[in-house]
């Protein structure tokens, strides 16, 4: 019986981490590297990619979010938006890092990094 229940939560924890897995290593239609946007955070806030591929936001919450980036490089930054999707490629390594003008600044809230390897 205890060895069951053992077995039956290591198969759960398994279960839970290949699960995780498949969320951070999520991609869309072409092959982008996904962000959720969420009420009121980006999911996951740190995405790791290589260079040359593209990142797609996909907004998920109720709320009102934009991405906006800390550099001001000529980037273009998203709408703000409670729908729909935002892209990027990324041809340079490097951290690239965002936020939401909403709910978040530089450096609290709601904020994220694209980490191009
Ligand atoms: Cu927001």
């Amino acid at each position: 019986m205890r060895l069951s229940v053992r077995r039956s939560l290591a198969a759960l924890a398994i279960s839970a981490a290949l699960f995780l897995a498949a969320c951070s290593e999520a991609t869309g239609p072409n092959g982008e590297k996904l962000v959720e946007v969420a009420d009121d955070v980006f999911n996951p806030m740190t995405r790791t990619i290589s260079a040359g591929e593209t990142v797609m936001w996909q907004w998920k919450g109720s709320n009102q979010h934009n991405v906006t980036w800390t550099e001001t490089s000529g980037t273009s930054n998203s709408p703000t938006q409670n729908s729909g999707t935002f892209t990027r490629s990324f041809s340079n390594t490097g951290t690239f890092n965002y936020f939401c003008t909403i709910h978040g600044t530089a450096t609290s809230g709601m904020r994220g990094s694209i980490v191009v390897q």
